[in-house]
């Protein structure tokens, strides 16, 4: 059977929850504090059409939009983490989608928006990043790295998705 190795960037602003989201993917934990830097990876296991299939991914850490295209490079996938008690900045995200735009393999695009256990003080909304979401077909996921469902089920739900292209493409 063969080995599904992916590289997925999780790119944010400073305190969005990008460490603790990793911290609850690879320990199941969001002591973000406890995470050791460096590259963090997690065999994950996923059901689909009656089969058991093993993917591995390697995680990357890049703070804030500016778009450094050697970080990105060689990412499957990367995931956009918005804290929803932060209000977005629209324009710095569309510069973000440009600049992904101009990437010559482009990876695949995933937003998330983080710290949906503090929704009574949130001040970005679904709303606010579904047409974020739309304009870069990417699928929006609602998570908190406090609760462990929300980031399985996106981490599943990615793993699905970057296996769906790899197939597409052949
Ligand atoms: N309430 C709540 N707090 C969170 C959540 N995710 C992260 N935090 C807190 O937000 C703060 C920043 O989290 P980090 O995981 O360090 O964020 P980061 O994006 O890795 O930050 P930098 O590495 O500094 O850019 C920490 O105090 C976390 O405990 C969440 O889902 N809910
Ligand atoms: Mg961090």
């Amino acid at each position: 059977m063969s080995r599904r190795i992916w590289k997925l960037s999780l790119i944010g602003a400073p305190g969005t929850g990008k460490s603790s989201i990793i911290s609850r993917i690879v320990y199941d934990t969001d002591a973000a504090g406890t995470t050791a830097r460096g590259l963090l990876t997690k065999k994950i296991k996923v059901k689909k059409g009656g089969h058991n299939l093993d993917f591995e991914f390697i995680f990357q850490e890049i703070d804030g939009l500016e778009g450094d295209a050697k970080q990105i490079a060689g990412s499957s996938g990367i995931v956009l983490i918005f804290d929803v008690t932060q209000p977005m900045d629209g324009a710095e995200v569309n510069r973000f989608a440009k600049f992904l735009g101009g990437l010559e393999k482009k990876p695949m695009i995933f937003l998330a928006a983080n710290k949906i256990d503090r929704k009574y003080e949130a001040v970005t909304w679904q709303e606010d990043l579904e047409p974020i979401a739309s304009s870069l077909d990417a699928p929006l996921y609602m998570i908190s790295s406090r609760q462990s469902d929300t980031v399985s089920e996106m981490i599943t739900d990615i793993a699905i998705r970057l296996l769906e292209r790899k197939n597409e493409k052949r």
